[in-house]
């Protein structure tokens, strides 16, 4: 496989101060969905995950369990562990800040800033926030208060380590202006490039002594490097950067795609690409910043009542409904909200309606009219035909472009749009019609169309709903390899004839009682 062959993909790596819910599983799940698509591309992909284990807070929940921090971290990284096995991510790596080939990298990157003159010792004071571990200057407080979570601040005073961003301020700004594409969306680009980069960067303070739960400076033990430096970092350890085995670093790195949340935009747009060029790394090709899952009275907390865990969903409507409805709710960067009417309303209407009804349809009437045997590709094309087939076709170059550009909600919504196209269809040629009136091979012609349709509808949405995907191959009896290649999806192949469709498929997604899961979904969020 050539080089420029391989996809690197990243998430970020969670605290595990709790159990994960929808919007740490969106995450994961958007990665996983690039990653499974490139893949079909013919790439040699790698989805890094993991957990960012070091910090104040981390030490805190622990304390607050009766626990050590690290019997407190074991215990979360099982369970986040057992989650993505659960969603079927496939990443390839779970890095874990405390493990030692994260912490003897931090430490040697640390010694290199030391000695390169990128960190300085000096005192630090600010405005603190505990739970964002992050010191803000007057200016950046909103009412007072942090701007990220809204939380009170302290000021406070230490000694500190500090790295000295200024040195690279106009190398940043040049990188941004050669690649004003590396942030996507444009806009969150825009945020951070015009309210922090331009005004005049500060130096970050690295190491806190306020904590002993992280990683110690080897020089001067008191201090422990702060968690944003340890963090940001896990991106190459975990691929043995610096370590005696650099093959996954030599192959992987630049990083092709880095997967994050509005919320920390400034760390992977700021400090991260600053850390590279002290390193002389190459930077990221591509930073996706997406919004929030929020609920209808704002953001998820335990507090509010108004939690809903990833597993809650799988275990009721299955994971490919639940990745499906994260997937649509978050579009172009901007918050998405879950409601449980808006996932009984998608689920009905998208998964029942325009794609349960495709299949079912089309399998039916393969085994009414024709004993379940696909028909062969027609001789002559009507205008219908052609018409459909074009329509199929330019749908098809959106949707790799949009997939190429890892806006897997787009390259949806032109999936779902092939689907109501081939659910018109049906309605346009009646075949009901032509049974009756015998014109076996006009309705020959149209059960071709319409199981090329879903063949190649199918192919394009496996990498978000693998197990939708595979239950359709099953129910139109495609094994075959060649037919389930994302390359096939540009053909028309002759090979489908005489395929035997099963006889009575399951229904892919049962109708579900809107009254009876609004209530479900209520009750399960106030728990
Ligand atoms: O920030 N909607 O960890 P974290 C969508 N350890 N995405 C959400 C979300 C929501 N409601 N809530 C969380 C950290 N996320 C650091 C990261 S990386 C070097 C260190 C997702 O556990 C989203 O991707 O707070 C967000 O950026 C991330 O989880 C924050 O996870």
């Amino acid at each position: 496989m050539s080089e420029s062959k391989k996809f690197y993909i990243t998430t970020p790596i969670y605290y595990p101060s709790g159990r994960f819910h929808i919007g740490t599983a969106y995450t994961t799940t958007l990665a996983n969905t690039i990653k499974k698509y490139r893949q079909a591309r013919g790439y040699d992909s790698y989805l890094l995950t993991g957990l960012d284990e070091h910090g104040q807070k981390i030490q805190e929940v622990a304390i607050s369990k009766g626990k050590t921090p690290q019997e407190h971290v074991d215990e979360i990284a099982e369970m986040a562990q057992e989650l993505w096995k659960t969603m079927k991510i496939e990443n390839d790596d779970f890095i874990r800040t405390t493990e030692e080939r994260h912490t003897k990298v931090v430490e040697k990157i640390f010694t290199k800033f030391m000695e390169n003159g990128d960190i300085y010792k000096g005192e630090y004071e600010g405005w603190y926030c505990t739970p964002c571990e992050t010191y803000f200057t007057p200016t950046q407080l909103v009412d007072g208060k942090c701007p990220d979570c809204g939380r009170e601040v302290k000021k406070m005073k230490e000694e500190a380590y500090f790295f000295n961003m200024k040195k690279y301020e106009k190398r940043l700004i040049e990188f941004y202006e050669k690649n004003p594409d590396f942030i996507d969306p444009i806009f969150r680009k825009n945020e951070i490039f015009n309210n922090f980069i331009k005004p005049g960067l500060e130096d970050l303070c690295v190491t806190r002594t306020s904590f002993d739960w992280g990683i110690k400076v080897k020089s001067d033990e008191k201090h422990v490097i702060y968690v944003w430096l340890d963090a940001l970092t896990n991106y190459i350890t975990a691929l043995g950067y610096m370590s005696d085995d650099k093959t996954r670093f030599n192959k992987y790195w630049p990083a092709d795609l880095q997967i994050v949340g509005k919320d920390i935009i400034r760390f992977h747009g700021i400090y991260w690409p600053i850390f590279l060029m002290a390193l002389d790394l190459p930077l990221p090709k591509k930073l996706l910043v997406h919004g929030w899952v929020m609920m209808k009275d704002g953001k998820m907390s335990k507090s509010k009542g108004n939690v809903i865990y990833p597993e809650t969903l799988i275990e009721r409507y299955g994971l490919d409904a639940t990745k499906y409805f994260l997937l649509k709710e978050l579009v172009g960067g901007q918050d998405g909200v879950f409601t449980p009417e808006g996932f009984v309303e998608r689920f009905n209407s998208e998964l029942c309606n325009d794609l349960g009804n495709l299949v079912n349809r089309t399998i039916g009437m393969i085994n009414k009219y024709f004993d379940g045997i696909i028909p062969s590709k027609p001789k002559k094309l009507t205008n219908l035909d052609n018409e459909l087939e074009a329509f199929i076709n330019k749908k098809i170059e959106v949707v790799e472009k949009e997939m190429d550009d890892s806006h897997v909600v787009n390259a949806l919504d032109e999936i779902w749009k092939i689907i109501s196209r081939a659910n018109k269809y049906i309605d346009e040629t009646m075949p009901w019609v032509l049974y009756k009136e015998k014109k076996t091979e006009e309705l020959e012609d149209i059960m071709y169309h319409l199981v090329e349709v879903l063949r190649k509808v199918t192919i394009m949405m496996r990498p978000a709903m693998e197990e939708t995907s595979d239950n359709i191959f099953k129910q139109l009896s495609i094994s075959d390899f060649e037919l389930k290649t994302w390359e096939s999806i540009k053909e028309y192949p002759e090979i489908l004839k005489n395929l035997k469709i099963i006889e009575k498929g399951e229904p892919i997604f049962v109708r579900l009682d809107v009254n009876e899961e609004i209530e479900f979904l209520k009750r399960e969020m106030k728990k």
